[in-house]
């Protein structure tokens, strides 16, 4: 294996006979199984999985933060590949060897489950692109496969947000987060937060334009602006990032937590981005 790939793997006394393999995020360039299995800490994925009596398995995919700092990684070959796709099936021999020797011919029956979100989603995707066969089951969440557009859409909110008066502040986001459950959540039957039919909701966050003295819960010209930014019609929806990223609110540096209230933001279906000269970039 390469030098900088790493992996781990935690088996519980009490096995259910099943084993997940955890996807990584962002950059993935840290390694440890414990945290992206607390729900508390990172709220991504199947909760409370080690407890629950299942295998675990995860990687750095390749490289670790502290000598590949940012994406530097991409300057190396090795590790751009394995960071794009090869990491994980480079890791699940050696890892099911350890598994088999732990769980003996109970192994044999073993369920193999791949779960991710966001880059652990975009993994997902790569194992059933890639390796359909090494897994029996795989869990694609909010995968992030779309970087181009997703890329020149965070520099889009990022000069948005930079403007005057147009950072959005926590209480905001919020307001608008109640605003879209309020119209949308009981449109697929249930009031669960969770908006279950994201093309019936047709929130416009012009409807929270404020009409007198600016409150929480209205939106001035310059956030109303941001608030579209976000929201804008034809791409997914990257509020999430945005706050945790920090660049929600510069004046007073509120950061992410906690995320629920701005899961509602509806994710739409096409999306198109024009040059200067009008023509499309990325379709
Ligand atoms: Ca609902």
């Amino acid at each position: 294996m390469p030098k900088n790939l790493d992996f781990d793997v935690r088996m519980p006394t009490e096995w259910n006979h099943r084993t997940v393999f955890r996807g990584g995020g962002g950059f993935d360039d840290f390694l440890d199984v414990g945290y992206i299995s607390d729900p508390a800490v990172s709220p991504v994925g199947s909760p409370d999985l080690p407890k629950r009596g299942y295998a675990m398995i995860a990687t750095n995919h390749g490289h670790d933060m502290l000598t590949s700092p940012g994406a530097s990684f991409a300057l190396d070959q090795d590790m751009l590949t394995d960071y794009a796709y090869a990491s994980v099936a480079r890791v699940l021999g050696p890892a099911k060897a350890i598994l088999r020797e732990r769980y003996g011919d109970a192994f044999r029956s073993t369920k193999m489950i791949y779960e991710g979100c966001s880059g652990g989603g975009r993994q997902a995707l790569m194992q059933a692109q890639r390796n359909p066969d090494l897994f029996d089951g795989i869990i694609s969440r909010a995968p992030a496969n779309a970087y181009t557009s997703q890329f020149l859409w965070y520099q889009k909110i990022q000069k948005q947000l930079a403007k005057p008066g147009a950072a959005l502040s926590e209480a905001k986001i919020k307001a608008i987060g109640a605003a879209v459950y309020a119209k949308c959540d009981s449109l697929d039957g249930l009031a669960d937060k969770i908006v279950g039919r994201l093309e019936a909701c047709g929130f416009d966050p012009a409807e929270m334009a404020c009409t007198g003295a600016e409150t929480d819960s209205c939106l001035t010209p310059s956030q109303l602006e941001s608030a579209m930014a976000i929201d804008r019609p034809g791409c997914p929806t990257v509020l999430e990032d945005a706050r945790s990223n920090g660049m929600l609110d510069r004046a007073s540096g509120q950061n992410a937590k906690p995320l629920d209230h701005i899961r509602p933001i509806v994710q739409k279906p096409a999306c198109r981005w024009v040059g200067p000269s009008g023509a499309s970039l990325v379709t």
